[in-house]
């Protein structure tokens, strides 16, 4: 009921529609109307009533309902299922349980907090309430295990993509799943996979990115490394999913090409002197670019070439 009210506010966003007219659609009574709209405001809907002419929707609110992520969303696989929680512990982790059950691709797991969001090799991952977009979808792509990081690669440059046109500022990739904007991580992935032998069962794409927050909000630590846009979450979600539908149809068609090229277009460290840290080991040299498997090629200073899969990498 909620939903159809909603959608009949927003189809008349431009002017009224009357109580008479929604109760006379969902055939139910005015008063019934008056109290979905009232429930509806409770939620933070700011929707005038006018004696006369009717009710009509001012603003939605800034929070993660499955009806605005899903209203007007122009994707055929993600986000075609959502799930949105208040606080959970990771939501790679609700993502990968839902799999685990038979869930099949395309679903993502939103949540407004998370208690121990993660990052690679155990860090963990700030996740304030209400601020950022902290989700992650449920993929089966038909590749083998060796390909995963490109799964990595094709979505960074979808979020990337997405955050451009959508707020027009520059955004830059630095590998391997990274997204930097003014110099500073404003956004990362981490992608986790459950293997079968030499196939993928399935793959959790988990992306955080920071969304309003202020330089206060960040602790102290990640002050001078972290940074935030400011714009709707809820339009910015639906750019991204319908941009990470796109470049997953891309991976899965194994556009390589296509991918490293468009990687190039928007990559930090291509051409530039990296160091790159993988755990104790510690390598120096040129940035040359992605192979296939996504992987990045390093050209060290004694002309030795390094391909190397996962790493920090710092740029000079
Ligand atoms: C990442 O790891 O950058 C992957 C982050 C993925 C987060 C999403 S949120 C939804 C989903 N559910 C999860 O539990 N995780 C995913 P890594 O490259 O290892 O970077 C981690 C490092 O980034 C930390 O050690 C901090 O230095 C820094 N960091 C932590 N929180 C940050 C934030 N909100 N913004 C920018 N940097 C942050």
């Amino acid at each position: 009921m909620d939903t159809e009210i909603l959608n009949a506010l927003h189809k008349f966003k431009d002017g009224y529609i009357s109580g008479e007219e929604l109760a006379g659609k969902l055939k139910v009574s005015r008063t019934a109307i008056w109290n979905h709209i009232e429930y509806l405001r409770g939620q933070g809907y700011t929707i005038e009533a006018h004696p006369r002419l009717g009710y009509r929707l001012i603003e939605i609110p800034d929070r993660l309902f499955p009806d605005e992520i899903q209203r007007e969303l122009e994707t055929k696989l993600i986000g075609k299922k959502v799930w949105v929680y208040e606080k959970i512990t990771s939501t790679n982790d609700v993502a990968s349980d839902l799999a685990i059950k038979g869930e099949p691709e395309g679903g993502v797991v939103f949540a407004e907090s998370q208690a121990k969001g993660r990052g690679r090799l155990g860090r963990s991952w700030f996740s304030p309430k209400h601020k950022g977009l902290w989700f992650s979808v449920i993929l089966r792509p038909p590749l083998q295990p060796v390909y995963a990081p490109m799964i990595t690669i094709a979505s960074s440059i979808a979020v990337a993509k997405a955050i451009i046109k959508y707020t027009g500022q520059s955004v830059w990739i630095k590998w391997p799943n990274d997204i930097y904007t003014n110099d500073k991580k404003v956004g990362g992935i981490l992608t986790e996979m459950n293997t079968e032998l030499d196939t993928i069962k399935f793959v959790i794409l988990g992306i955080g990115i920071n969304v309003n927050l202020k330089v206060d909000d960040f602790p102290e630590e990640l002050r001078d490394k972290a940074t935030s846009i400011s714009c709707s979450r809820i339009e910015l979600v639906k750019e991204i999913l319908g941009s990470l539908e796109f470049y997953y149809k891309m991976l899965n068609e194994k556009r390589w090409d296509t991918i490293i090229s468009e990687w190039k277009n928007l990559s930090l460290v291509l051409g530039k002197r990296i160091k790159l840290a993988q755990g104790n080991k510690k390598y120096e040299g040129q940035a040359l670019g992605i192979d296939q498997q996504g992987a990045i090629i390093l050209r060290q200073d004694d002309g030795i070439i390094q391909r190397l899969s996962s790493g920090d990498v710092e740029c000079f």
